[in-house]
């Protein structure tokens, strides 16, 4: 244990140094040699104050969440909590770098805290599904009254020091290396100058108006989750004597720690992380200086506005002065809103550097050029053409959707330099870019999409070539299933509906919508040459609409009718519908919300266990990553693949098979998935580190 765990004792103040890297997770051995410290510190006469302090870049992150879920050992951090609070000798804690969850619930636990600047403090655990069981739920409430640990508990919002001083939360704020700090801190409390207190003698005054305000909102702003509204009823208890609160607070961590949305959480978080782990991880990313952007419709301003944001120098290329002068105002205009919502100072905007041009050969000075010009191979080759003229050597990426990059590569004289970065519009807010390997595709320079991704405050995830890479290709199979529910009679609304109850924000209808039903009616005329003929088509009704020229809200009308206050199904839906099942010879069968759940995540699990089996994505947990960060999938089922493992391969399977016996072409089990059923294996059991 002494090696997560040290003591000192210099004087008459004990220390303790916990290290555990990287970020001194509250894992067990740590939580073993915590408590041995504190019992040899307080059995040591010549000790009279105790200062806690973390090695490394935290005081305590929280729990370790890897052990969530698993066997471990105690003893837990509620009862080190209780035993640091009923310490006879005064313990001043040191927060660094990270003070979260059971991380700040141990030092307010201790009897004074000094916060060195620069350090981040809050409770997460609701993020994770769970709510502060150590003991957080009872006594942040004492320290900073019921309303104010309410908002820090049910948002998991952090704070910084100098908010955490004016809450009450931390007694001092200062500056240095954490063991001088706890040094000088204990030697104040020696001094009588830092006062100490036992946080659970505090008289609580309750607030039945806050924890019913605080509840009613969040019934209506967090109704798929289960979390929120147990730190509520946590936090409500604190009025109650401590060891009775304490006794509840366990009871409902219980009770969050059991439920799928915990486990699903955790994941997400481990997603977001796992990502980043690639074969390429280890190769070092080219410099980028300034970067080029070609093409200044919707997706190039956005790209330029991220790139800008992240401190780039940006050179926009556009042919026409008319579409440079758009793509620019465009630009300003995601400018303005990032200084109106606080995320870009006025003084920074001025600084920011973004030169127009309409030739090529103003880019001569860049050191990474992405194209997002018109989805169209021809016309993407010649561009990636003028592009490696202007500045040879330089890293090109295409921002295509959809397009086969090595066919792209193909007039380029160093395709080693070239990969795909796809982002997601509105580029400058979509979190996820999908980093795509060419056969001929550099380890450094995937590396650097990784570098650049990071830079733009954004989540990479490796992609492989294939039609829609990792995220359009799943999501137009589920697309499908929606599109081939509605002709078989399913009511638009009742499916949006019933997605919408699944925890997407939108249905595939309203999203359609929103986007323009004109995007999806030109890829399935590109489309047209190489369809199945024996399969059913499923963009019949979606053609009709835009042969009447419904494109989606831009026109007023679309899966939807928005030109009254609110949307309403499209009247004339109905009619062209009964033409199409007329002509086909379909028979309606319309399906309740269940079945239409199940289908739709069926048919995007089915899609996503083959890109899984083809490589394209390099483990399970990132296919659950594209869907958790690029297309809203709710956070707490973890992603698509997390959630095959909750219902297991046999059950997806079966799904399939029933669904074939409706449309075979379709519906058919992937072979990944017929293995797993076999031997009971599950995705997670793939998520390796590559
Ligand atoms: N447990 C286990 N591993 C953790 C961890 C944790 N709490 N926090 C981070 N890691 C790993 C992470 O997976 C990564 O691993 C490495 O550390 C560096 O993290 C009883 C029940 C601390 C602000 O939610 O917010 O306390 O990928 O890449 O950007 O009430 O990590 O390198 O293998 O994120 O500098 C509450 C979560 C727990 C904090 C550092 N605590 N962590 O950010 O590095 S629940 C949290 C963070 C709890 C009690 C309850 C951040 C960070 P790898 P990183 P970073």
């Amino acid at each position: 244990m002494a090696e997560f765990v040290r003591t000192g004792v210099e004087g008459r103040i004990g220390l303790i140094a916990l290290d555990n890297p990287p970020v001194n997770a509250a894992g067990a051995a740590l939580r073993a040699g915590l408590v041995a410290a504190l019992d040899r510190l307080a059995a040591d006469p010549a000790v009279e104050v105790i200062a806690l302090y973390g090695e490394g870049r935290s005081f305590i992150a929280g729990a370790d969440i890897r052990e969530f879920g698993r066997p471990s050992a105690g003893p837990w951090l509620p009862e080190i909590c209780n035993r640091l609070e009923s310490c006879e000798k005064p313990v001043v804690a040191v927060l660094h770098g990270a003070a979260l969850g059971g991380g700040l619930e141990v030092a307010i636990a201790a009897h004074a805290r000094v916060a060195v600047a620069g350090v981040t403090l809050g409770f997460p655990e609701v993020t994770l599904g769970i709510l502060p069981g150590a003991g957080g739920t009872q006594r942040a409430p004492r320290l900073i009254g019921v309303a104010a640990a309410l908002d820090l508990i049910t948002t998991g919002r952090r704070i910084g020091a100098e908010e955490a001083l004016a809450l009450g939360l931390v007694d001092q704020v200062t500056q240095g290396d954490p063991r001088a700090v706890a040094l000088a801190a204990a030697g104040q409390v020696l001094a009588g100058r830092l006062p100490t207190r036992r946080t659970g003698d505090i008289h609580i005054t309750p607030d039945p108006e806050a924890i019913e305000k605080t509840a009613e909102a969040l019934k209506h702003s967090q109704p798929h989750l289960f979390s929120p509204h147990r730190c509520v009823e946590a936090v409500a208890t604190a009025a109650l004597p401590l060891p009775e609160g304490l006794a509840e607070e366990r009871r409902l961590f219980r009770l969050c720690m059991d439920s799928p949305q915990r486990a699903g959480l955790i994941h997400a978080f481990f997603a977001e992380r796992a990502v980043a782990k690639i074969r390429e991880a280890t190769a070092t990313p080219r410099p980028v200086g300034q970067i080029g952007v070609v093409g200044a419709g919707t997706m190039g301003s956005g790209i330029a506005t991220a790139c800008l944001l992240a401190g780039y120098p940006v050179v926009l290329v556009e042919k026409s002065p008319e579409a440079l002068a758009r793509g620019s105002a465009a630009i300003a205009r995601n400018l303005d809103g990032a200084v109106s919502r606080g995320k870009l100072r006025p003084e920074a905007r001025a600084a920011l550097s973004l030169d127009t041009a309409t030739a090529a050969a103003a880019l001569s000075g860049c050191d990474l050029v992405i194209e997002a010009v018109f989805e169209d191979m021809s016309v993407k080759q010649a561009v990636l053409s003028e592009i490696e003229l202007a500045c040879p050597g330089a890293l090109i990426a295409t921002n295509t959707s959809y397009l086969d990059l090595n066919e792209m590569a193909q007039g380029l004289d160093a395709p080693e330099n070239f990969l795909g970065l796809h982002f997601f519009s509105p580029a400058h807010v979509m979190r996820l870019v999908e980093v795509v390997v060419a056969a001929e595709t550099q380890p450094e320079v995937v590396a650097t999409g990784f570098a650049l991704a990071r830079r733009l405050g954004k989540i990479a995830v490796r992609a492989g070539v294939c039609d829609g890479f990792i995220g359009n290709r799943i999501m137009s199979a589920y697309r499908k299933a929606a599109d081939l529910m509605a002709l078989d009679g399913t009511p638009i609304a009742a499916i949006d509906a019933a997605v919408r109850g699944y925890g997407f924000a939108m249905g595939p209808f309203e999203m359609g919508d929103l986007a323009g039903l004109d995007i999806g009616w030109a890829a399935r005329k590109r489309q047209a040459a190489t369809r199945d003929p024996a399969a059913r088509y499923h963009g019949a009704l979606a053609d009709r609409l835009c042969e009447a020229g419904w494109f989606g809200r831009k026109t007023g009308r679309g899966w939807y009718d928005h030109s009254g206050d609110g949307p309403v199904p499209n009247p004339e839906i109905p009619r062209l519908l009964r033409e199409i099942q007329a002509a086909e010879g379909i028979t309606p069968r319309p399906l309740d919300a269940p079945d239409i759940v199940a289908r739709y995540e069926t048919a995007m699990i089915m899609e996503a266990a083959r890109v899984v089996e083809e490589g394209i994505a390099l483990r399970p947990i990132d296919v659950d990553a594209v869907f958790l960060f690029g297309y809203g999938f709710p956070r707490w089922k973890g992603g698509p693949l997390h959630q095959a493992d909750a219902i297991g391969a046999a059950e997806i399977c079966a799904r399939i098979e029933r669904h074939a016996l409706d449309n075979p072409r379709f519906w058919q089990v992937p072979d990944i998935l017929r293995r797993m059923a076999r031997a009971g294996g599950r995705f997670a059991d793939l998520n390796r580190e590559d």
